[in-house]
């Protein structure tokens, strides 16, 4: 490692870097851990569901604020990619639900009605406030930023695993046709990231300040994903106040 603190790192240091941030992602978040063990109710699963779904839904509004602030041709070409795997499309002779149809069917795989999670009844305002904090940054950051921001997805392929592997054998009752969205993120994310990283280490490497500022910005990320999980948790989870009952 460049011991010269105004050098900037070589980028297989910085991808090191950025890679290592690993031990802060949500897959190690205790209501994830307890996911990954078979241990959530069906409630609880339902709950982190139907929570989940508003960032999902939040995804493309995140993505177009960063088409929308983007002045590089090549990157939006790339980018709006991302919109369609959410949103779907129809062109063609090419017809695809897209991912947040994909949601809604998981919804309605763990017992949920369709209405139940597109309403948005069950979002808690912790987990609200988290995803609009990351939807903000989008708007607000040049549009460099966001794109470093989106890189928690370097680990998210290792998440989308561990469900697809587990649920069946922990979550029987699930049916198996909800995975699908798990498994169609496997390929998207992978493709996501090596359009992102590359940029990343492209761009940011112009200086070590510009760096630490990338490493800054994905711990925010990992933070806004584990502070929704928190809220999920919290919201799913039976708490006994001690102490002379209200
Ligand atoms: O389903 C997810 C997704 O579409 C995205 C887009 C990407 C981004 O632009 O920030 N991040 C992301 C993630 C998705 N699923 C999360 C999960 O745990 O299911 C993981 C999350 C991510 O790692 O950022």
């Amino acid at each position: 490692m460049n011991p010269n603190t105004s050098q900037p790192w070589s980028q297989a240091e910085f991808e090191t870097l950025l890679r290592g941030k690993s031990s802060s992602y949500h897959i190690h978040h205790p209501f994830h851990v307890m996911m990954a063990e078979g241990k959530l109710t069906r409630q609880q699963l339902q709950g982190w569901v139907a929570n989940r779904f508003y960032y999902q839904i939040s995804i493309p509004l995140k993505d177009a604020a960063i088409l929308s602030n983007c002045d590089n041709r090549e990157i939006r070409r790339e980018w709006i990619l991302r919109i369609l795997d959410h949103d779907g499309l129809q062109l063609a002779g090419i017809h695809d639900e897209g991912g947040i149809e994909a949601w809604v069917g998981l919804g309605e795989a763990v017992g949920l009605s369709r209405d139940d999670v597109v309403s948005l009844r069950y979002v808690v305002p912790a987990a609200r406030f988290a995803v609009d904090a990351y939807v903000n940054f989008a708007r607000r950051q040049p549009w460099q930023e966001a794109v470093a921001s989106s890189l928690t997805e370097l680990f998210a392929p290792h998440i989308h695993q561990q469900r697809i592997d587990t649920w069946p054998t922990h979550y029987p009752w699930v049916d198996a046709e909800g995975l699908r969205y798990f498994k169609q993120r496997l390929t998207q994310a992978r493709r996501d990231v090596a359009h992102g990283l590359h940029f990343t280490l492209d761009h940011f490497s112009q200086t070590r300040a510009l760096q630490e500022r990338a490493l800054e910005i994905l711990q925010f990320k990992l933070d806004v994903l584990w502070a929704l999980a928190d809220a999920i948790m919290l919201s799913q989870c039976e708490i006994d106040i001690k102490g002379p009952k209200p």
